[in-house]
């Protein structure tokens, strides 16, 4: 509880709109949160599992309509549709004011309205911010209370400042016809409804550490990135930080969290992860770029997490942690997913709440026969992390030796290249392109154009997004070099040919190698590619002749990107910057020399 009157006010305006029942102040106690835990449970929102293997987790299923970020009903609500920019859904304040309200009107009756105030990053640090969600999900309070900093303290911090941002969820009916996901930049204010998932209700994550925060990181000098934070910690005990833009389910926390190859590990390689989805980052008094995660867990996808991939996300997820849309087994009370092992259990039940059969699992109709859904997710504890970096609860931020965008692309994109500046980066960030995924509802594989990995969450007009960017590097002397990367070309038989996981930090250490000037590189139409001796390939198995392919520029399939590219230049219009068409006029005659 406050004496802090905006909030009190706006509590109180909200409660007559949506009318609970009852009002609950998140305080953070542990009292308190088991007490909800124990409700959900009551009510079956959550399953607990077994206590000895996983102690302190729960099961949630979602609604089968409801199981990851909706795009097409994800709305910037500004005065001006211009300041939301041709590449996001815009609605008029008037318009939002209209659907909403009645979408809102008593939709809290005979439930209760959960208060949540946190803070995305260390409370009390400049880079922080303070939000409060108001919503009627248990399930929600227990996730923020992982994913945030959340509780009573948070509102001391804020003690009687104006200044949070303001969210309200309710499930409603959770119809997906009458879901909305606004976004009122202008009023640090976010509404969503007639939704109980992830992205789309745990108003911290995208809503606020993203779409909001890009708006306000433009004001104020700052950059919002959708981009996981590690650490490469050398033989020698010296930390080099990196961050990497990759589009949603295309390999942050992977990457975050990945374990050296037998060889580096041997020599004394270690990663630290700081954040796998989120970086806010700042210029430093010295010209770098310094980057903290705002999170306070890890909001992952589950299937092909296993023993191999990912070792430190399946033991984050050990305690304490929230599984949604996962296989629930019936044997031993745990979880399962396709990819964890190669033992489904035989007494299951799926994503969907069915009794589910191993057997009937078809890799060619993932989405009707999988048992968990390919979006199930794991909410855990950053804390409960293996490889969490030193500097996660940093107030000041890490130093970014390297900035890193990557997409999911079958072909065109080489296995890594490094961009010639930060102008040159920046072009190169803003026509990634990747095969679209179940993270957000629609077509999957479908190749899109995501620049900086940033289409579904930049929160103001994307012309404008990258003139920021190109303000970013001429206020930081001291830049990160920018590089990009592509983990998931595939042969003719369509299976990858990169080994991916581990083995990325080969391509790191080339990555950082470049940043020190330690290695050469060959200029080329797009920019500078390793010469394929460079990248480190002890214990792989991996010709000499591969390499090559994976660093190799197909230029027919370049050329034939320039259409798409331009296209989608035009439709941002006349807020391109004109330092990225010079570039892409640059490109176009590189590749057709
Ligand atoms: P969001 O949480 O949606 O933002 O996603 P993310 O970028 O953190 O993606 P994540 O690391 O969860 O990876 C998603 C999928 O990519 C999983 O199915 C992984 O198995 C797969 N993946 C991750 N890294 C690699 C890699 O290096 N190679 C290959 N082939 N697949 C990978
Ligand atoms: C993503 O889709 O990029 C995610 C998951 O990280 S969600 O929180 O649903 O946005
Ligand atoms: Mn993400």
């Amino acid at each position: 509880m406050t004496n802090n009157k905006y909030v009190n006010e706006w509590v109180a305006e909200m409660a007559e709109l949506t009318q609970p029942d009852k009002i609950v102040w998140i305080t953070g106690s542990d009292e308190q949160t088991d007490a909800l835990r124990a409700e959900a449970c009551a009510t079956g929102e959550l399953e607990k599992l077994n206590e000895e293997k996983l102690p302190n987790c729960y099961l949630h299923r979602t609604a089968v309509n409801d199981v990851a970020r909706v795009e097409g009903r994800t709305f910037i609500c500004t005065k001006e549709k211009h300041d939301a920019g041709p590449t996001n859904n815009w609605m008029g304040l008037e318009e939002a004011k209209e659907k909403l309200t009645p979408l809102y009107k008593g939709a809290m009756k005979g439930r209760t309205m959960y208060v949540i105030p946190y803070s995305m990053g260390v409370v009390g640090s400049d880079f922080s911010k303070i939000g409060i969600e108001l919503t009627d999900s248990i399930y929600v309070v227990l996730n923020m209370l992982i994913m945030t900093r959340a509780g009573q303290y948070v509102l001391d911090a804020l003690g009687d400042n104006p200044d949070f941002i303001k969210g309200l969820h309710a499930k409603a009916d959770i119809d997906e016809e009458k879901r909305y996901i606004c976004h009122f930049p202008e009023y640090n204010y976010i509404a969503s409804v007639n939704s109980g998932y992830g992205g789309n209700v745990l108003l911290g994550k995208k809503c606020f550490a993203l779409r909001i925060a890009s708006y306000l990181g433009r004001k104020e000098g700052w950059m919002a990135e959708h981009m996981l934070i590690l650490g490469v910690e050398y033989p020698d005990g010296e930390t080099k930080y990196v961050a990497a833009a990759f589009p949603s389910a295309c390999g942050k926390t992977n990457l975050a969290m990945l374990i050296p190859p037998e060889f580096l590990a041997k020599k004394g390689y270690k990663v630290w992860c700081v954040g796998d989805d989120i970086a806010w980052i700042r210029v430093g008094k010295d010209g770098r770029l310094y980057a903290v995660n705002p999170e306070n867990g890890f909001f992952g996808v589950a299937p092909g997490t296993n023993e191999k991939s990912n070792p430190n996300a399946l033991h984050t997820t050990m305690r304490d942690t929230i599984f949604t849309n996962v296989v629930h087994n019936l044997d031993d009370n745990t979880v399962w997913w396709e990819g964890l092992d190669n033992n489904p259990p035989v007494n299951a039940i799926d994503w969907r709440g069915n009794k589910w059969d191993y057997k009937t699992y078809d890799k060619t109709r993932k989405l009707e026969t999988s048992g968990a859904h390919p979006n199930s997710r794991f909410t855990a504890l950053a804390q409960n992390c293996p490889c969490i970096s030193s500097e996660f609860n940093s107030t000041t931020g890490v130093p970014l030796s390297a900035i890193i965008f990557g997409g999911r692309r079958a072909k065109t994109a080489p296995l890594v290249y490094q961009s010639k500046n930060w102008q040159h980066g920046t072009f190169v960030g803003s026509i990634m392109a990747s095969e679209t995924t179940a993270a957000a509802a629609g077509a999957l594989g479908v190749v899109r154009r995501d620049p900086m990995a940033m289409l579904p969450f930049c929160g103001y007009n994307m012309g404008e997004y990258f003139a920021h960017w190109l303000s970013m590097g001429l206020k930081a002397e001291n830049a990160p070099k920018i590089f990009h990367v592509n983990w998931f070309r595939t042969n003719a038989e369509g299976e990858f040919i990169w080994p991916g996981f581990g083995d990325n930090l080969r391509v790191l250490l080339w990555i950082l190698a470049r940043c020190e000037g330690k290695v050469d590189a060959v200029e080329c139409e797009i920019g500078y590619l390793p010469k394929p001796e460079d990248i480190d390939t002890e214990g792989l198995d991996i010709s000499m002749d591969v390499m090559k392919e994976l660093l190799s520029v197909d230029k027919a399939s370049w050329i034939e990107d320039l259409d798409s590219i331009k296209a989608f230049y035009a439709k941002i219009g006349d807020t391109m910057p004109k330092e990225l068409l010079d570039e892409l006029a640059t490109l176009e005659a590189n590749l057709k020399a």
